[in-house]
C-alpha cells in the first residue's frame, strides 16, 4: 500500500533519486533574514506592483527576478513546447486555455478553496513562498481550479503557469517550475436523464483507442484508502475515472511518440528501444482536494517517473465554485518532467539559461534533441555547522521560526544563483554530552556556461558560511 504523502509537493519519483535530499528533521530557530531585522523593506515588488511586506515575507529577490520570465510563453523555449503539444490534445471548445494567470495569490486560492488543513505542512513558509500572511506565489496551478470552475466558460479547462516551491537544489528540482493543470466537468443538468455515467461512458467510446501498456493498481477506487465520495455513485466515480485516465494515457502516448521520433532522428534510440512497448502505470495517490486520488508514471530509462497527479474532484470544491450540479475530474502535470524527456534536457537549470548556446537550438513545434554545449568542472565544497542550542524558546513553538533544509538551499541560491547544482545533507550528529546537534552539506558548484575559477568558488562558499551564521546564528565548524 502507498502511505498517503504528508504534503504534496515532495515528489515521489524525480527524474534521479540519487537527487533527493535528505530531510533533516525540523529544529526551531528563528531565521533572521526575513523575521524582524529594522533593515527589511515594507515592500516587496512583484511584476512591477507592490505588496506590503510582513512577518511571513520571505520571497528573495532571486525568486521575484523569475516572475517576468514566463518561460511557457515563449515560442522556441523548449517548456513552451512541450505546454503547445500537450494543449493539442485538449481543443477547444471542449477545453478552453488559460496561460497568463498572474503567480500572486491568496492564501485562500492556494490553500483553503482546495481543502488544506491548516496544519497542512504545505503551508509553511519552510516551504512556500510567502508575499505576506495573505499572499504567497502559487504553489501549483490547482490554487486557479475554484475559480476556473466557477467562470463555467468552457466544459474543460487547461491552465499553464510558473509555479514556486522552496525546495531542494539537484538537477530535476528548481524553486520555480511549470505546470499545467487539466479539468473537465460534466452537469448532472445537461446529461440525458440526469445519467453523467452513461453520458460519460459513450464520450470514452469515441476517444482515440491506444495500445500501450498500463499496469494498473490503483483501480478505479479502494472503499478505505482511496473512496469514491458520498455525493457520488461508484458508477459515476468509475466513469469519471475512466475518462480522466484514459485522456492522459492519450497525452503519453502522443508526447513520448514525438520523443522516440526526436530520439531516432538524432540517431540516440535504438531499434530494439523504438519496438520496446512504452510502459505506464497508475498508483494509488492522495490530494485534499480529489478522491479517488491517482498519479501516473511511466517507465523511462530504467526508472519509474512521476509525471502527473489527479483524480475526481471533490465535490465541496465545487459546491463552494457555484457548481454543485456538475461532477468531474482535475490534473496537474509537470512540464519540466516532461520536457526533459522531450529533449533531453539533462538539468533543470538549464530552462532558465540566457545563453544564446540554449535557447537557439530550439524552433516553435519541434521537438529535438539538446545538444550540450560543453560540461564545465565541478567543485565540491562542505560546510558543517552546530545549531544553537537555545532554539525552541527562541522560536515560541512557532513553526516559522524552524531550520529546514530549504532554508539551506535558500542561502545558497541567494549567494550562487544557478552556480550551484546540487546541495545534500551528508552527516547529521547530535552531541552525546551537549545534545547540540550538528549538520553537514555538501554544496556541488558547476557553472552550465563557463568554468568557475578556484577563487570564485572559494569565495562564493565563503559567503555562504557566513549568511549561514547571521542568518541563523549557527556555529561554524
Ligand atoms: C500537485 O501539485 C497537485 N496540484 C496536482 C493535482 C492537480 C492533483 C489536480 C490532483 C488534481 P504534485 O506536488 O505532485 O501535485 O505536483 C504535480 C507534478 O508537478 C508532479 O507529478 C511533477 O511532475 C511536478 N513537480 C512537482 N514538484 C516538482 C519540482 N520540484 N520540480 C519539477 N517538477 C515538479
Ligand atoms: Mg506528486
Amino acid at each position: 500500500m502507498r502511505i498517503p504523502l504528508l504534503s504534496i509537493y515532495r515528489c515521489v519519483g524525480t527524474l534521479n533519486s540519487r537527487h533527493i535530499v535528505p530531510r533533516v528533521s525540523q529544529i526551531a530557530l528563528v531565521p533572521r533574514h526575513y523575521s524582524t531585522s529594522p533593515s527589511k523593506p515594507s515592500t516587496v515588488t512583484l511584476n512591477g506592483k507592490s505588496y506590503p511586506c510582513d512577518d511571513h515575507t520571505n520571497v528573495p529577490p532571486h525568486i521575484a527576478q523569475c516572475l517576468s520570465r514566463k518561460l511557457h510563453l515563449i515560442p522556441n523555449h523548449p517548456i513552451s513546447i512541450t505546454r503547445s503539444l500537450i494543449e493539442s490534445q485538449f481543443p477547444s471548445p471542449v477545453y478552453k486555455s488559460y496561460n497568463t494567470l498572474l503567480p500572486v495569490v491568496t492564501v485562500g486560492q492556494n490553500f483553503d478553496s482546495l481543502g488544506f488543513p491548516l496544519d497542512h505542512p504545505g503551508r509553511s513558509r519552510t516551504d512556500t513562498y510567502y508575499v505576506n500572511k495573505d499572499t504567497v506565489l502559487r504553489t501549483h496551478t490547482s490554487a486557479h481550479q475554484a475559480d476556473t470552475f466557477r467562470l463555467r466558460e468552457s466544459d474543460g479547462f487547461t491552465i499553464s503557469a510558473d509555479v514556486y516551491r522552496r525546495d531542494a537544489i539537484d538537477r530535476s528540482h528548481y524553486p520555480v517550475f511549470h505546470q499545467m493543470e487539466g479539468a473537465r466537468m460534466w452537469s448532472r443538468d445537461s446529461v440525458p436523464n440526469g445519467d453523467i455515467a452513461a453520458a460519460i461512458w459513450k464520450e470514452i467510446e469515441q476517444m482515440p483507442r491506444h495500445d500501450l501498456k498500463v499496469e494498473d493498481t490503483a483501480g478505479a477506487w479502494d472503499a478505505e484508502r482511496n473512496p469514491v465520495q458520498s455525493e457520488h455513485t461508484d458508477a459515476e466515480a468509475e466513469a469519471v475515472a475512466a475518462h480522466l485516465k484514459r485522456s492522459l494515457e492519450n497525452v503519453v502516448v502522443e508526447v513520448f511518440g514525438q520523443a522516440r521520433k526526436a530520439a531516432i532522428a538524432a540517431g540516440e534510440a535504438k531499434e530494439s528501444e523504438v519496438e520496446e512497448p512504452l510502459k505506464v502505470r497508475w498508483i494509488e495517490a492522495y490530494f485534499p482536494f480529489t478522491s479517488p486520488s491517482y498519479e501516473l508514471e511511466v517507465f523511462w530509462q530504467g526508472d519509474w517517473l512521476e509525471l502527473l497527479g489527479c483524480g475526481v474532484v471533490k465535490q465541496e470544491l465545487l459546491k463552494n465554485a457555484d457548481c454543485n450540479d456538475q461532477i468531474g475530474w482535475a490534473f496537474g502535470v509537470g512540464l519540466e518532467r516532461v520536457s526533459m524527456l522531450l529533449f533531453n534536457i539533462p538539468d533543470i537549470r538549464l530552462f532558465w539559461s540566457q545563453d544564446a548556446r540554449f535557447l537557439s537550438q530550439f524552433t516553435p513545434s519541434t521537438i529535438t534533441r539538446f545538444q550540450p554545449f560543453s560540461k564545465f568542472p565541478p567543485c565540491h565544497k562542505d560546510v558543517a555547522f552546530w545549531l544553537p542550542s537555545s532554539t525552541t524558546s527562541a522560536a515560541g513553538g512557532n513553526t516559522m521560526g524552524v531550520f529546514h533544509e530549504n532554508d539551506m538551499m535558500e542561502v545558497v541560491r541567494d549567494v550562487a544563483g544557478d552556480d550551484a547544482e546540487d546541495v545534500r545533507c551528508i552527516d547529521e550528529f547530535v552531541h552525546p554530552k551537549t545534545g547540540k546537534k550538528s549538520l553537514c552539506f555538501r554544496v556541488n558548484y558547476r557553472s552550465l556556461e563557463r568554468t568557475l575559477t578556484n577563487d570564485e568558488t572559494n569565495q562564493m562558499h565563503e559567503k555562504v558560511r557566513q549568511a549561514l551564521v547571521e542568518r541563523y546564528g549557527v556555529e561554524l565548524r
